[in-house]
């Protein structure tokens, strides 16, 4: 199979999967991908990243949130060779069928480096940053290497998504540290796996994730796609990081009116 079919060919979930998503606030899905599918974007990505890796301050001398990752956002804009992958059917297929909804558009994607030896993710969740009216958004996580566990793979707290705490927290340690004294917070119930190279994960906006340092000394390359339901409005921002995400991401969208635009396409829907 070549890479085009392997993006856009079906990942049949059944209704167990489905239910037990909604349950849990997220799912690890294995070999999705054939490895050749991610060997072949793996090194457009990393020539998409390597400017901003070259030019970070040391590790030391950075917050906790930059320890994290590197980001580059919105490939799919820049990179015509990266396309394809942002616009997988597959991929937009799951996420759809996860969140029970008709059609979903792109949010935004991005590319997230884990350095060697790069700090721990923060838990968090990610919805805190999405001026949204819907809680019918996902993420899918695909690393572009195994990643076992001494490379930091991304870790879930099961059915946190049903809790009500922790929603205006933004991603550092100050915030990680509320989440850990909160009583309903059990870190015996965390979710580590490892992830080989064609598997990923999603997660809901409201679920709790994060990850632990890369005590290795490989990159920890990661690409993410964000999906929001078909139908969903821009809302007035509440929070700094909402702002922020609102002009990055929504700068043509019209506050509670459906979100139609060009830079948030629809990448699959229900016939
Ligand atoms: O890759 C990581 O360590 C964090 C990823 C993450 O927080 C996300 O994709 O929502």
């Amino acid at each position: 199979m070549n890479y085009e079919q392997d993006l856009n060919d079906h990942f049949g979930l059944d209704e167990v999967v489905v239910n037990n998503f909604e349950r849990d606030g997220y799912g690890i899905f294995r070999k999705v991908f054939q490895p050749e599918t991610l060997e072949h974007f793996s090194p457009l990505i990393r020539e998409a990243t390597d400017k901003s890796l070259q030019t970070f301050v040391p590790m030391e001398e950075r917050s906790a949130y930059d320890q994290a990752f590197i980001q580059e956002m919105n490939l799919w804009r820049r990179y015509e060779d990266i396309l394809p992958l942002v616009f997988s059917k597959k991929l937009a297929r799951m996420a759809a069928e996860l969140l029970r909804v008709d059609g979903v558009r792109l949010y935004h994607d991005q590319a997230l480096t884990k350095e060697k030896r790069g700090g721990k993710t923060p838990w968090h969740c990610d919805q805190y940053y999405w001026p949204l009216s819907t809680d019918r958004m996902v993420t899918v996580w695909i690393p572009l290497v195994d990643v076992p566990f001494e490379r930091g793979p991304l870790s879930f707290m099961p059915q946190s998504q049903r809790t009500d705490f922790g929603r205006h927290l933004d991603i550092s340690d100050a915030a990680e540290a509320e989440i850990f004294a909160h009583p309903q917070w059990n870190s015996e119930l965390i979710d580590e796996q490892p992830f080989a190279l064609g598997d990923v994960s999603y997660h809901f906006g409201w679920t709790f994730h994060g990850a632990h340092p890369n005590n290795t000394d490989l990159d920890r390359p990661v690409f993410t796609i964000i999906y929001f339901a078909d139908g969903a409005c821009l809302v007035e921002p509440v929070t700094e990081g909402q702002r922020g995400d609102q002009v990055k991401w929504l700068p043509d969208s019209i506050i509670n009116e459906p979100i139609t635009s060009k830079l948030n396409p629809l990448l699959w829907q229900r016939k």
